[in-house]
């Protein structure tokens, strides 16, 4: 058994900082007594030890308040993506079979309708004085504390279980990698319900520093907390790394001598972003890692991001990385990842898929690695689509797109883009008349806005092998056809 982390921080170092937002902080004294009060609030909705919630907010400080108060009771968080459609809410709130919704506010309107809710401003007002609640002290390696949903190849996002050794063997390895100093300061403008962001509270738990939490990724406030010193640590998506170089160079202006590093992870980055990093002072270190790990499963040191340029490191401490069925090294295959901070498994109906084979998890990721051991992503799991840090599958948007009455056919594939590294382009079959216009309208209703294609062509046939199966890559030959 491990110790409760939000009070075992408070018991260590309860007048540290831990939370910055807007100008207000919040000690670990803080953060233990108003979580401590939500976990008396939330009981008194018959939430109890172990219950299995779904969450959805925007990144503020009530949003972790929740989490850690859910967090006392032991609870299975689903961490809902706000950008979601209604119908793929709909879906991993139904999936998880989660009992209740804890909804912000501001966010009422994202829900499906007939879902099960409580906001937090009730949960909040809730007078709870008197209220006895039994906090857990102690929790068990093998409780999950979050729950997150992954696109899958079928179409079917997964619920991706995360359990206390998970998220603290990754946060271990990330310290053992990264190292730490009590003045650690790490900006977090990557969504809590993504393991990117929720892991830099996990870290901060474990490590006592604080984090500087935005509401939303702002470019010009970054580039000011990382000149002006305010910040050590930050973790980036491509596009969100370019836009801090850019205002960078704009402004004139350079890392300060406090900031120790950028994370960037999600997807690959391209070399001349880390190039330009590195002439404005700005040390990157370029992350592999996923929801199924927790985050990080490799990540290179900065002192190397010249030298191996495009690579995403060496594993971490814990973490073992083996490429599929290679015989030597720069041998091209799956990427297999072992380590305590793989997940056990999925929720719903993934339960009883394994996620290992003999403690090796399969990534569909193809890569290889160098003589000396780092490890390079040369493709990416079966035609996902990363666009801006947010993962799509073709297969989720074909579905949908069959759904259409007028569609007979459909097809998937990612361009490249400037802006967002990569976005969905469909491809139809029509059986009765529609306009793209159509099309457009109909998806946006049922799809997370950054998954709608960017432009739907309409042809007479999708390129398909001997067996009838859908060659999504030979979808962008189309194109030339269509103009
Ligand atoms: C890039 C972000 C910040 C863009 O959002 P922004 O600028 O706030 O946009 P909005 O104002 O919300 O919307 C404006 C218009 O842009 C469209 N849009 C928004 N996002 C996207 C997108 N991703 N793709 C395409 N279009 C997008 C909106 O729809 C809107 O359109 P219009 O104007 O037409 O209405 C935002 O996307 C973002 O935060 N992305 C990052 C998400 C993320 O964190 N992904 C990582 C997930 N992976 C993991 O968690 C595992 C890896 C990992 O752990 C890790 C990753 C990174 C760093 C470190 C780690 C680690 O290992 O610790
Ligand atoms: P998710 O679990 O949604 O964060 O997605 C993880 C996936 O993002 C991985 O399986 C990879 O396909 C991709 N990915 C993450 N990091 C990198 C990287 N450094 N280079 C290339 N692809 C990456
Ligand atoms: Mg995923
Ligand atoms: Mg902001
Ligand atoms: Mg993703």
């Amino acid at each position: 058994m491990y110790p409760n982390w939000v009070l075992q921080r408070a018991k260590l170092t309860p007048s540290r900082i831990a939370l910055t937002y807007e100008g207000i902080s919040w000690t670990w004294e803080q953060m233990k007594t108003i979580s401590l009060e939500r976990a008396k609030q939330l009981s008194m909705f018959n939430i109890q030890d172990g219950n299995r919630i779904a969450i959805l907010g925007p990144s503020q400080p009530r949003l972790i308040f929740m989490i850690y108060g859910c967090m006392h009771l032991r609870c299975e968080m689903v961490m809902l993506n706000r950008k979601l459609a209604k119908d793929e809410l709909a879906y991993q709130i139904e999936d998880a079979n989660v009992s209740l919704v804890l909804v912000d506010d501001e966010d009422i309107n994202l829900l499906p309708e007939g879902t099960n809710y409580i906001l937090f401003s009730t949960i909040e007002n809730k007078n709870a004085k008197g209220q006895g609640v039994s906090i857990s002290e102690e929790w068990a390696l093998d409780q999950t504390i979050t729950i997150m949903y992954t696109s899958g190849t079928t179409g079917f996002p997964k619920g991706v279980r995360q359990t206390v050794a998970n998220h603290q063997a990754n946060a271990l390895s990330s310290v053992l990698n990264i190292g730490l100093s009590e003045k650690d300061t790490w900006l977090c403008a990557v969504p809590l319900f993504h393991i990117s962001g929720f892991s830099i509270l996990v870290r901060s738990l474990l490590y006592g520093n604080e984090v500087r939490l935005y509401r939303k990724f702002d470019p010009n406030q970054a580039v000011e907390d990382i000149s002006a010193g305010n910040v050590t640590h930050m973790s980036v998506v491509a596009v969100t790394l370019e836009r801090i170089i850019h205002g960078l160079e704009e402004r004139g202006l350079k890392a300060s001598e406090d900031f120790k590093v950028m994370l960037a992870g999600g997807g690959p980055v391209p070399k001349n972003y880390i190039e330009r990093a590195h002439s404005l002072g700005l040390a990157v270190s370029q992350t592999y890692g996923m929801t199924e790990t927790s985050s990080q499963t490799a990540t290179l040191s900065n002192e190397d991001a010249l030298r191996k340029l495009g690579s995403a490191g060496k594993p971490l401490f814990f973490n073992q990385i083996r490429i599929a069925n290679a015989s030597g090294p720069s041998e091209e295959g799956e990427i297999l990842i072992k380590g305590p901070h793989v997940t056990p498994g999925y929720v719903g109906r993934f339960s009883n898929k394994n996620s290992t084979v003999n403690g090796w998890l399969h990534t569909g990721d193809i890569g290889y690695l160098d003589e000396e051991g780092y490890l390079y992503v040369v493709d990416r799991r079966s035609d996902l689509i990363i666009s801006g840090g947010e993962n799509i599958y073709p297969a989720e948007i074909e579905n949908v797109l069959m759904g259409h009455s007028a569609i007979r056919e459909a097809g998937v594939c990612g361009i490249e883009d400037e802006t967002w590294g990569q976005v969905p382009i469909a491809f139809v079959v029509l059986k009765d008349y529609a306009t793209k216009d159509d099309i457009l309208s109909y998806c946006l209703n049922k799809l997370a806005k950054y998954k709608v294609p960017k432009e739907i062509y309409i042809v007479q046939t999708l390129p398909r092998n001997g067996s009838n199966k859908l060659m999504r890559r030979k979808l962008k030959e189309l194109i030339e056809t269509n103009n």
